[in-house]
């Protein structure tokens, strides 16, 4: 259904077609972030990756749903830290803010809407990942030389 043309994989605008069809717009950013993610680099996602981000998004819809406590349709910061701490990250206010004041395309720095808060998500747990996996002894501290700083960053930010 997502193959729109019937090419045998899937490009941005047909993934923003298919995955706007469940219920909430997702704008091209998002969507340029995950084929980032899960298509290994290429423009296309095919059947296997095509898999893989459906059920990502499924798990980030179901942490959404349950931590969108208000039935707002959106979630604001302690309802994103909750959602955040219930899959290990424990992220302090100060980073809340500026998620929060980033993803909330009101400008108002108050609720991030459900498209968002994947982009949020994915981002946060990419960069969680990366950072403990040179954090060895779980420290909260890792050195890093600047290549591998910007190799860990730019994946995240030139989607
Ligand atoms: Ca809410």
């Amino acid at each position: 259904m997502a193959d729109v043309d019937g090419s045998g994989s899937v490009d941005d605008r047909e993934l923003q077609r298919v995955l706007s069809s469940v219920n909430h717009e997702f704008s091209l950013r998002t969507v340029h972030l995950l084929m980032f993610l899960f298509a290994n680099n290429t423009q296309r996602i095919g059947p296997m990756e095509f898999a893989a981000l459906w059920r990502c998004i499924a798990e980030w819809r179901a942490i959404f749903i349950r931590f969108d406590r208000d039935r707002s349709g959106r979630i604001d910061s302690l309802e994103l830290r909750d959602g955040l701490l219930s899959l290990g990250y424990a992220i302090s206010p100060t980073i809340l803010q500026i998620l929060v004041s980033k993803y909330d395309r009101t400008g108002q720095a108050r609720e991030i809407d459900y498209d968002n808060f994947i982009e949020c998500g994915i981002i946060v747990k990419g960069l969680t990942d990366a950072f403990k996996a040179k954090d060895t002894r779980y420290t909260g501290s890792a050195t890093l030389n600047y290549e591998t700083f910007m190799l860990m960053i730019l994946p995240y930010i030139a989607a």
